[in-house]
Parts: C-alpha cells; structure tokens; sequence
C-alpha cells in the first residue's frame, strides 16, 4: 500500500502538479485504513445507485433488493468484495439489446412487437436463460429475470452466464402459422447476438417446445449451421429428455429435501400449484409420485379446486387441455362436475385455500402479504418456488418471519436451467443420455443446491434460512470468478 503510495505520489507530482500529489497523499493517508462500513450501509449506498439508475423498473428493483438483503453482510466480512466493487457491476447488465419485430398476421396485416435480449453476466459461461413471449414483458421484467438468473445459474455450478429475453408478443389467440411468422423475423434479429459459446436461450412463459422449434428453425437457416445454440428443443432433433419435466420435477425434489431435513416428506399432504403452464404441469405430476394429493391448479383467469384431488387422469386433461387446445382451465369443472372455479378477484385466489404445501408456478408477485399471512395463519407447512419471484418483497418478509419451510425461485426452480446446461453438454459431445441418467443427475443437483443454501446460511448464522442461502451461496462463486477475471 505505502510502496503504491510513493508512486502515486510521484507520478501526480508529475502529471497534475504539487497540490494534487499532496491531496492524493493525503487520501491515501486517511484511506490507508477505513472502517470497514456495515453492511447496512453497503447495502444502502448500492440501493441509492441501483434505486437512481433504474428508477422505472420496479420488478428489477425488487429482485436486485432481496439479494443485496442477504449479500451485504457477506461483503461486509470480505474487503476483497469491496475493493473489487462487485456489487456496483454486478447489478449493471453487460448488454442490453432492444429491437423491433415486425410480422405479417393472416389477415395479412403488419403488426410490430418488441424484442429484447439482456445479457447480463458471461462471468460463469455463456448467457444463459429463457425467452418470454408476454404482453407484459418489458425492460423492467426482463432485467429482473435476468438478474436472478444469474445467481441461479452459480447455483447449479455448471458453467451458466445470466442472461434474459422475449417481446410482448402475446401468443394466445394466434395460430401456429402466425407465431412461426413473428418466431422468424424475432430470430432475424436474435441469431446476431447467440450463439451456443456467447448466448443460448431457452423458454420460458408463452415459450414451449413449439416456438424453440420455430426460432431454431430460422437460427439454423440464418447461420448454417446445425448449433446448440438453444435449450428446450423437441427430443427428437436436439433437445434433452426430461427438460420439459425439469423445472416442476426439480421444485418438488428441492421441497422433498428441505421436508427430509426435517424427517418429513410430501406422502399424503395436500398441495395448491398456481398455474398450469410447464411448471405447474410437472410440479403436479412429480407431487402425484410422490404420493401427494394436488386439490388446486389455475391460470389468469382463476384457479379449480377439487377436494377430491386432480389425479393422473385429470391432470393428463389438463395438459390437453392447456397444451393442446389452448384452453381455459375453468372448463375442467364442466368435465369434473364436484370442482368449483374460483375467479381471480381482489379477495379470491388460489392462495385462498387451505393446504399443507404450497406451490406458487405462475409468474412474479401472484402471492401478496396478505396470501402469505393467510397461509401461514392456517398452518401451512411448505411453500416452494416454481416461478420465478413469485412472492413480493412483503409476502416474502411474512414468511421468513415464519415456521414455515420457504424454497426460494433461484434454489427452487433451478432444475430447469441445469438441465439445460446438460442439454448444452449432450449437443457438444454430440450423444444424448436416456431419461434415468439425466433425471439422476437433476436429482443431484437439486440435492447439491439444496444443501448450498443450507451450508451458506449455517455459514453465515442465518437460521437455516433458505433465501439468504441461496444468495450468498449464488453470489460467491460469481463473486469470486469476477475477481479472478480482472475488471471487466
Ligand atoms: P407457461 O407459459 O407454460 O405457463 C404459465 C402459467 O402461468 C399459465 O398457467 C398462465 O396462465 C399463468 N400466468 C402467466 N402469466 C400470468 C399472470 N400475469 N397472471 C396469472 N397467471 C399467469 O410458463 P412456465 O410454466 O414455463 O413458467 C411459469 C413460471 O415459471 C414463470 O415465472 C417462469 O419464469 C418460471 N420458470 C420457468 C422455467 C421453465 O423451464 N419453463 C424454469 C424456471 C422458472 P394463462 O394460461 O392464463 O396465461
Ligand atoms: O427461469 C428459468 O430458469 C428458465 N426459464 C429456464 C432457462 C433455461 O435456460 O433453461
């Protein structure tokens, strides 16, 4: 430090005259050694910038703000985190790209959507993370999904950037023909930035095996070239077996883990799984295996309850029901006569109901406060993420002040990703593995992920708290990686 000093101190001289020498001298004097800040202030003075820079992104905001929660004291502990700044680059995306999507609809009319793709981190690997085709995907959304990513991506510990994309495209209501036709020309723009060594993403709302086919599709056309360069593709040219089961096997394998630490398991308790897209669909068929009985599923309109349970059977309508038809899940109650429908409404929703394990699998801040206290007030035992922060800042306050069992998204949901990641591995080495040998391995890594978040929260005495686990856990390596990488 004093040797660096001299220099300094030299070099000013030189370049910028005696009184800056002297003030540059004197900051290092005092700087020499600072208190170390608490980690109330590291995470206040990265909050003001974050809250400044990104004042009209309420959902970054939110998921930037519970990480830092959990990661300040761990930065407080360790100045090589500080003198690296990685909180201020790590919260910076490392490129944002926007662009316009512009398509023919069958009534041969020109419709113009947005496209975006946030590459936030290539610390770990390549930009990794889904596309979302929603009418409420903007900048905000994306940046948060992409930050989370990036810390679910570590978590896995394969080699996985962060990254997120989509339009507000809304899919629902279009023929096959016209999301090919907006697929297409969104890939025209896309195919410039990916690449199975710079960016693969995969799906995610709105995005299923049908619109991978279509945007690889037009990737392959565009580049000549038979890559990678996208997970979550049909299992017959590509795509790994089990990705589709990944994400919602890997929530219930992470909630059966955290019930087995406390010698309990999912056999014969009652479940609610919000949503029926991908998620909830395998969440629920892994809930069955394990002798769960599911009563409750939904979709934007308003959720089923079936007191008798939703068994193989009925989910198998469900998912053709949603798959297939595109339908409404309302219509289950006309083919399942005991179900009642609840409509969505400011004093109804699935999080109304009473159950022992709860499942949230259907997009960001479905589950307020007051959904929280009502779970908690009636004993609920689990609540495990499927979606990606699907509890707000309040309802997740409620239940980490609580008893029960709470899986964050970013250890929760990671399944999806990781499988993913081995999809990626299968593509290079050119082979595929059966369902057994990846479904083992997903096994593993939610086993792995679960006790990171365990091990980090013991570390840092934080009452086996499986949020701020997951964070410090997700953070450090990435943290670590950008020291080693210098200051890019
Ligand atoms: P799908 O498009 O397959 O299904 C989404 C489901 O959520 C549908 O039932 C949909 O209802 C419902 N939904 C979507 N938006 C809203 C909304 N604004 N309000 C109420 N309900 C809504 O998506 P996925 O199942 O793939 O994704 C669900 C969640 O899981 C998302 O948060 C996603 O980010 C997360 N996730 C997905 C992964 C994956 O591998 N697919 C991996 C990890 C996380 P409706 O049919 O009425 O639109
Ligand atoms: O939120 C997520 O982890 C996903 N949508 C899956 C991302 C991926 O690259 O498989």
């Amino acid at each position: 430090m004093r040797r660096i000093g001299a220099i300094s101190f030299c070099d000013t001289l030189a370049t910028h005259g005696r009184l800056a020498a002297i003030c540059s001298l004197y900051n290092l004097c005092t700087m020499s050694n600072p208190p170390t800040p608490t980690a109330a202030r590291i995470a206040d003075e990265i909050m003001n910038v974050v809250d400044a820079h990104n004042a009209n992104e309420p959902e970054f905001r939110q998921a930037v703000a519970e990480v830092i929660d959990s990661v300040a004291s761990v930065v407080e502990r360790h100045k090589k985190y500080r003198d690296a700044k990685i909180l201020a680059r790590l919260v910076e995306p490392e490129r944002v790209i926007q662009f316009r999507v512009p398509w023919f609809d069958d009534e041969n009319n020109v419709q113009v959507n947005r496209g975006w793709r946030v590459q936030f981190s290539s610390t770990l690997g390549p930009y990794k993370g889904g596309l979302r085709f929603h009418p409420s995907v903007n900048i905000s959304v994306l940046k948060f999904l992409a930050f989370e990513q990036i810390l679910k991506n570590s978590l896995t510990t394969l080699p996985l950037g962060g990254g997120k994309g989509g339009s507000d495209f809304d899919p629902k209501g279009k023929s096959d023909n016209e999301v090919m036709r907006f697929c297409e020309s969104f890939m025209i723009e896309l195919a410039r930035h990916i690449g199975p060594d710079t960016d693969v993403p995969a799906g995610d709302i709105g995005v299923g095996v049908r619109e991978i086919g279509f945007l690889f599709g037009q990737y392959k056309r565009l580049h000549n070239k038979w890559h990678g360069s996208l997970t979550g593709k049909a299992f017959g040219w590509g795509g790994s077996h089990m990705r589709p089961e990944a994400t919602g096997y890997g929530v219930v394998y992470f909630a059966d883990a955290m019930l087995k630490r406390n010698d309990d398991s999912l056999e014969g308790k009652t479940c609610i799984v919000s949503g029926s897209g991908n998620v909830a669909q395998f969440a629920a068929a892994q809930l069955l295996k394990q002798g769960a009985t599911v009563v409750a599923m939904s979709d934007s309109g308003g959720c089923i309850h079936d007191k008798d349970g939703i068994d193989k059977e009925k989910l198998a309508w469900i998912i053709e029901q949603k798959n297939v038809k595109r339908g409404r899940i309302k219509e289950y109650v006309e083919r399942y006569k005991q179900a009642e429908f609840i409509e969505n409404g400011e004093d109804n929703s699935i999080w109304k109901l009473k159950a022992d394990c709860a499942f949230p699998c259907a997009t960001q801040n479905e589950l307020v406060a007051a959904d929280a206290k009502h779970l908690v007030n009636t004993d609920v035992k689990l609540v495990c993420e499927g979606a990606n922060m699907p509890a707000t800042a309040e309802a997740m306050h409620v239940l980490m002040e609580s008893d029960v069992l709470y899986g964050p998204s970013k250890a929760a949901n990671a399944g999806g990703v990781a499988v993913s990641g081995l999809e990626m591995m299968q593509n290079s080495m050119r082979l595929s593995w059966s369902a057994e040998e990846v479904d083992r391995r997903l096994r593993e890594i939610m086993k792995s992920i679960h006790d990171a978040c365990i091990n980090a929260a013991e570390e840092y005495d934080l009452n086996a708290s499986y949020v701020h686990g997951a964070n410090i856990a997700g953070f450090k390596r990435v943290a670590d990686a950008m020291i080693e990488q210098g200051v890019v």
